[in-house]
């Protein structure tokens, strides 16, 4: 068996659960550990050093340089020897590969992971190990294209961008990470409790926008969600404000502490989760789709979703003022609407905002949704419906009564999110009206119960049916057949 994992991954808990394992009942394995200093930002903490020490060690600079040499004269049986002999150079000076030798795993390395020929000897020698092996490799990231050299954090990601110069267009509209970044940046200048974490994505997140302003109270725990969280915890603890800014996809790492240390000891942690909905290119790893499924059930956590930038701005500002744990959460992308504010303003918890009143049709578009609830209700106005159209803000507390006041009169609810339609906000909303015995028709627009390939988002909006006319479809014979009885009765 052979695994590759980059140096990045081994900030991560599990690879040393994996590891521990090794040692305990694996008897051949080959790892190679891909290093080349970088995670998508540079690498960080104790692993990061210690590899660091490793790589930069003279002795193995100069037996790697002779294996290259050796190599290109001779091919690969004398470069074997020289893996051989680094790996004896390593135990005699004790520490360099102890961390893996403890684990059960022979060092070999660190060899250059761009000579092919040396990769290939590597492996023809190592498959033959009667024990577990780890292979550590050195390479460089954006190699062989300039830009991505000099950019090492620009290129992590699927740009589009312009081949020659590296840059991605911008659209001059700033992302909701940006305006997170800087909101959490102002808030804090306010509010010294304010601590920030991420793992390992500060660009992603916005918090590379915060860590300038205040380098004391940034932490970049690594690959780590299930840390991050717990870290935050504790820090909760200790009278901090922590914001654990983790994209919803890699917040399902950290389930069992928002359970069981933040919202069991009911501590005032806020969870941003980025990257909430659908992420289009990057495929079903990255969609945001199922927090709100995981969170909802979780007693004490208010669950808020902005419908904009600014909103946004005002619900971090909300959350601070909270006693206990929150969480926000925003997709991938620009935010639409409104300038955000100079100062974010607290809203009230548990109440949704009502945009526009109506009688025949309650249509609730949460967060990224928004705009789409409003489309859908610009078009039955323009069929002669009277429809209500509400931003709901919270998930948790579920803004119940607004819900029953519309229940008792409209024909249908709409609900629009941009999760799975399974134990998501549409479910909260049907839950909630048979729990205060209220019968309407709900129709609920979400994604279906199943992984959702990658794409542009409007395309896959449209291949499942998140769109206006599939909501339309659904709701007109409810909106026709309450006309036939209402003019019945007349
Ligand atoms: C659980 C989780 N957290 C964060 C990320 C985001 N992420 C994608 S790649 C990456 C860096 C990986 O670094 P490394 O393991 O060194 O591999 P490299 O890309 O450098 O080869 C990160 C943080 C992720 N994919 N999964």
């Amino acid at each position: 068996m052979i695994a590759v994992a980059g140096d990045g991954a081994f900030t991560n808990g599990v690879t040393f659960e994996a590891m521990n394992n090794i040692a305990a009942r694996t008897k051949r394995m080959i790892v190679v550990l891909n290093d080349n200093e970088w995670s998508i930002d540079r690498n960080v903490g104790a692993v990061a050093r210690y590899f660091h020490r490793v790589v930069t060690n003279e002795r193995y600079q100069k037996m790697r340089d002779k294996a290259t040499r050796l190599i290109e004269r001779f091919g690969g049986e004398a470069a074997v020897r020289i893996v051989r002999r680094a790996e004896e150079a390593a135990k005699s000076m004790l520490w360099p590969s102890i961390l893996f030798e403890e684990f059960g795993l022979e060092y070999f390395g660190p060899i250059d992971g761009h000579n092919i020929p040396l990769l290939v000897e590597s492996f023809k020698f190592l498959k033959s190990a009667t024990r577990p092996v780890l292979l550590h490799i050195l390479t460089q990231k954006g190699r062989g294209f300039q830009p991505a050299l000099d950019k090492e954090k620009k290129f992590h990601g699927l740009g589009p961008y312009d081949p020659e110069t590296g840059e991605t267009a911008s659209t001059g509209v700033p992302t909701y990470a940006e305006i997170f970044g800087k909101t959490l940046t102002a808030l804090a200048d306010k509010d010294e409790r304010i601590v920030a974490i991420t793992a390992a994505m500060p660009n992603g997140t916005g918090l590379d926008l915060f860590r300038p302003h205040h380098p004391t109270r940034y932490f970049d725990v690594g690959i780590a969600e299930e840390h991050a969280v717990i870290f935050a915890a504790g820090m909760a603890t200790r009278g901090f404000r922590p914001v654990c800014a983790i994209y919803s996809t890699f917040m399902q790492r950290g389930f069992d502490p928002i359970v069981h240390d933040v919202c069991l000891q009911k501590l005032p942690v806020l969870l941003c989760l980025d990257r909430a909905g659908l992420s289009g290119d990057d495929g079903p790893t990255h969609h945001g789709l199922f927090d709100i499924a995981y969170l909802r059930s979780i007693p004490g956590l208010v669950m808020m979703a902005p419908k904009d930038g600014d909103e946004l701005a005002d619900m971090m500002k909300t959350a601070f003022e909270l006693p206990g744990p929150s969480s926000i959460r925003y997709p991938r992308g620009t935010a639409v609407g409104a300038a955000c504010k100079a100062e974010p303003q607290a809203i009230a918890v548990g109440k949704a905002e009502v945009v526009t009143e109506g009688s025949d049709v309650a249509i609730f578009g949460l967060g990224a949704m928004f705009p789409l609830a409003q489309e859908l209700a610009a078009s039955l106005e323009r069929d002669g419906y009277s429809a209500a159209l509400i931003n709901p803000r919270f998930i948790k507390p579920l803004d119940c009564e607004t819900i029953a006041r519309f229940a008792r009169r409209v024909a249908a609810i709409v609900t629009f999110e941009d999760h799975v339609k399974m134990g998501g906000f549409g479910s909260a909303v049907v839950e909630a009206l048979d729990e205060m015995g209220v019968s309407v028709p709900v129709v609920r627009i979400g994604w279906p119960d199943q992984f959702i390939e990658h794409g542009k988002v409007d395309q896959l909006r449209a291949r499942y049916g998140l769109t206006v006319e599939a909501a339309r479809e659904q709701l007109l014979p409810l909106l026709a057949s309450r006309r036939q009885t209402t003019a019945a009765v007349r």
